[in-house]
């Protein structure tokens, strides 16, 4: 299990995280999705075959790209 904290900066309130949380997931492998619009951070717990490349391409392309 792996777990990673990413900062978005669109982050503007809870119902951003909640699009964040429905898009991350559905892709196979992640296990939990938590997220505070206060912080604009949000926590994955994923395994294989999700990486973190594969969470930081799916925030861009839903418009919420991470922080680097
Ligand atoms: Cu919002």
């Amino acid at each position: 299990m792996n777990k990673q904290s990413f900062t978005i900066p669109n982050i503007s309130c809870g119902h951003c995280v909640m699009s964040i949380k429905n898009e991350l997931t559905e892709i196979a492998g992640v296990r939990t999705v938590e997220g505070d619009p206060a912080t604009k951070q949000i926590t994955v717990e994923f395994d294989t075959p999700v990486t973190s490349e594969k969470i930081i391409e799916i925030l861009q392309e839903i418009g919420y790209p991470a922080e680097t």
